[in-house]
């Protein structure tokens, strides 16, 4: 069976020595039962922190005997080491700055040393478990370097990552003082995660702003590996929710909190204590809605649930204070003999009794001002039944993208909030149901399980892509053969394409001129007998006359609109140039307002080059100067193509394949090999028969036989035909 292994910083049970004993305390997060479904497929195995500090290694040895049986391995951190790390640089660093608290965030040396150091130690753990073939799978901004130190010591291994908290926007994630480390760790995944397309949105933007890598869609090009990104909404166990209040357990509570409430309306806040999740706003709205609306008094009441959490932290302690203090300052202002405005309990309450009130409650309200997906959002709304209820939902928790159903506000606004209790107050019960039935279709259907399962999947799927590349990268067997085949050939053609191939792309065109070497390189290969060197590139003749015009290559610009022979330049083209004088004013315009782009004439094309230019922008004008040239190149029967940061405009009864044909045609070749990096090197790979070898730079999709990582690898081929 296919071995799955977890990364996580904590593990799904915790461990407790008692008088010696170990007791293990199962956790019911959803990450633990979403990985439930997925044991009839998969072997699964855990690594992570047991929540323990073991005294000496007798201990260590009998929590690890007893987790091994479950294929659990703990990893053990000294306190010293939750401190710097988890409590420092994971919850006082990266936590305030990815939930947008930028003034609570710390930047402190220590801490990240820490991070370095606890990422090693998972690190070591997975090297003794993992085999090549396993699945692995790390989860969140705990372990955000793990999946590149993974990838350093297991380059082809199935290695996934998924972020459980929000991806910040560049201008903020760009703060942080580690900023290009943590990018490379995520790269070192196949798959990234997010619960959002915004999440990714901000991740792509940071990684090609900030590592200046090649983003295509959701697709990133880092360290000779395509690493994808995508959206995997996580979802909630609902059978289990929805199924919750039928069970004898719940019911017993169900009876006994109806008995205590009576009549009157409960609106529900169930949140770990933080100071993303926006408890004194909800706090002052509810304080808001008493005082605009005094019908309410001793028929209302909140009920809010506070998760202790972190509260060894400094933010945290006084977030408990003032929560303290505002609870008590609302019931001092209205509680009288007979009610109460707020029940608060500063404490976690079991599955059973938390479900009662779910079946229970009139209102959720759910209103973080940050957070990745919020799943108690998912759980209120799964757990009603016959009796209806309404969510109330900020716009910043991820959740809000799927439950749109709810009474979405935002969070900020104590006006929003307190007129959403209100609606949802005298909101007919009707209406009430038809919102929870539209929410209970999107959460049954995406549930944990097909959370789970789904970023399973595709993680498989992109590492058989991976493979498909790798069977198609020239080896150095292919290289053997191909040398071979060179040396007893005696009629031999080489096509090659120039950028990218002989020289490599730089930002400035104008400074990609051959150097002695491979001048030097290409004489010799044209000395040997039998070879015949041609150079097919889209650059004008003028420029191919000036570096190789001396030489003994076969000459062929702007992609085959002219060629060199006998000494002479023929122009292989009919069409005249009366079209450039409606598409030049077209580029033109588009140049004007994207800095950084430039136009650049040939005979028998203008190109609109963007190398140099923002991505997003270019990307938004690449598109208008397309939208803007179609009809003209239908008009005029022209060529327009998309090139490797180009758009250029070609007259059409060329390419690269035709020009080809001239030179294969000549005669019966023994040895055939093409090179090129580009889209326009395509139609040459169509062009050559069956025993030509064509590689392809770069791991895109292609005609070619083979693929071969960078311009570096070509110029070794060459070397090695040369030798
Ligand atoms: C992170 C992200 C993202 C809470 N109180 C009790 C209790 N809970 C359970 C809830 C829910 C879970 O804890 C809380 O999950 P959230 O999603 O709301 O928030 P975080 O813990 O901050 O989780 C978050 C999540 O990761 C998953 O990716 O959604 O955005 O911050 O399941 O039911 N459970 C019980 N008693 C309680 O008193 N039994």
């Amino acid at each position: 069976m296919q071995r799955l292994i977890i990364i996580s910083n904590r593990l799904p049970v915790k461990i407790e020595l008692k008088d010696g004993e170990i007791l293990a305390k199962k956790s019911e997060g959803g990450l633990a039962t979403g990985l439930d479904s997925l044991t009839n497929n998969y072997e699964r195995h855990w690594i992570g922190w047991p929540g323990i500090y073991p005294e000496n290694k007798s201990d260590e040895n009998r929590i690890n005997a007893f987790l091994e049986k479950d294929n659990i391995y703990p990893v053990y951190l000294s306190k010293e080491l939750i401190e710097l790390y988890y409590e420092g640089y994971c919850n006082d660093t990266i936590w305030p700055l990815f939930h947008y608290f930028f003034v609570y965030v710390r930047h402190n040396q220590m801490y990240w040393q820490a991070y370095q150091e606890a990422n090693t130690l998972f690190l070591k753990k997975a090297l003794e478990i993992a085999k090549p073939d396993d699945i692995i799978w790390v989860h969140d901004y705990q372990l955000m370097l793990l999946p590149g130190l993974l990838r350093e010591h297991l380059p082809e291994s199935k290695i996934g990552f998924f972020l459980h908290i929000p991806f910040p926007a560049y201008e903020l994630f760009r703060n942080l003082t580690s900023r290009k480390e943590i990018l490379h760790g995520l790269l070192g995944a196949d798959l990234i995660g997010f619960h959002t397309f915004d999440y990714m949105r901000h991740f792509l933007n940071s990684a090609y702003r900030i590592m200046g890598v090649d983003t295509k869609q959701n697709e990133i090009s880092y360290d000779n590996r395509v690493v994808y990104t995508d959206t995997f909404p996580m979802g909630i166990a609902f059978d289990k929710y929805h199924n919750a209040f039928r069970t004898p357990e719940v019911m017993k509570y169900i009876d006994e909190y109806q008995t205590f409430y009576g009549n009157q309306k409960i609106i529900l806040s169930v949140d770990r204590l933080d100071y993303t999740k926006g408890i004194l706003h909800r706090l002052s709205a509810f304080d808001m809605l008493l005082d605009q609306h005094p019908e309410y008094k001793g028929k209302v009441s909140l009920l809010a649930i506070v998760v202790p959490s972190r509260d060894t932290v400094a933010q945290y302690k006084e977030l408990k204070n003032r929560i303290d203090e505002k609870i008590g300052y609302i019931n001092g202002k209205y509680s009288d003999m007979n009610w109460v405005p707020i029940f608060y309990l500063y404490r976690g309450l079991p599955f059973e009794p938390l479900s009662a009130l779910y079946h229970l409650s009139d209102i959720a309200l759910v209103t973080p001002l940050r957070d990745g997906m919020n799943l108690v959002a998912k759980e209120y709304a799964a757990a009603k039944n016959d009796k209806p209820g309404v969510l109330i939902l900020s716009e910043m928790a991820g959740a809000a993208i799927e439950l749109t159903d709810a009474i979405i506000i935002n969070p900020n606004s104590i006006e929003e909030i307190t007129d959403a209790m209100h609606t949802a107050l005298i909101m007919p019960e009707e209406e009430q149901k038809q919102r929870l039935e539209k929410m209970q279709a999107i959460i049954r259907r995406d549930n944990v399980d097909t959370w789970a399962s789904g970023f399973i999947g595709q993680l498989q799927e992109v590492h058989t892509i991976r493979s498909e590349i790798q069977k198609k990268i020239f080896n150095n067997e292919n290289l053997s053969e191909l040398k071979a085949g060179f040396d007893n050939a005696e009629s031999k053609l080489l096509l090659l394409d120039y950028d990218g191939t002989l020289v490599p792309l730089i930002k400035d065109p104008a400074k990609a001129i051959p150097d002695k070497k491979l001048m030097g390189l290409l004489k010799k290969l044209t000395a040997k007998s039998g070879v015949t060197l041609s150079i097919i590139s889209g650059r004008d003749y003028t420029f191919m006359d000036k570096y190789f015009g001396s030489s003994d290559i076969e000459l062929i610009a702007e992609h085959g609109s002219f060629y060199k022979e006998n000494k002479f330049w023929v122009k292989a083209f009919s069409q005249s140039d009366d079209w450039k004088k409606e598409i030049y004013p077209i580029m033109q315009k588009i140049t004007d307002k994207t800095p950084g782009s430039c136009i650049e004439e040939k005979n028998s094309a203008i190109v609109w080059h963007y190398k140099k230019c923002d991505d997003w922008l270019a990307d938004l004008r690449e598109h208008q100067l397309i939208n803007l040239l179609v009809s003209v190149c239908t008009k005029n029967n022209l060529h327009l193509m998309r090139g490797n940061k180009i758009v250029e405009v070609m007259v059409s009864e060329l390419d690269k394949g035709n020009a080809a044909k001239r030179l294969l045609n000549k005669k019966s070749w023994d040895f055939i090999l093409a090179m090129g990096d580009d889209t326009t090197d395509e139609n040459l790979f169509a062009a050559l028969p069956e025993h030509a070898y064509s590689i392809r730079i770069g791991t895109g999709a292609t005609k070619a036989r083979f693929n071969i990582m960078n311009q570096k690898a070509a110029l070794k081929i060459l070397e090695k035909l040369a030798e």
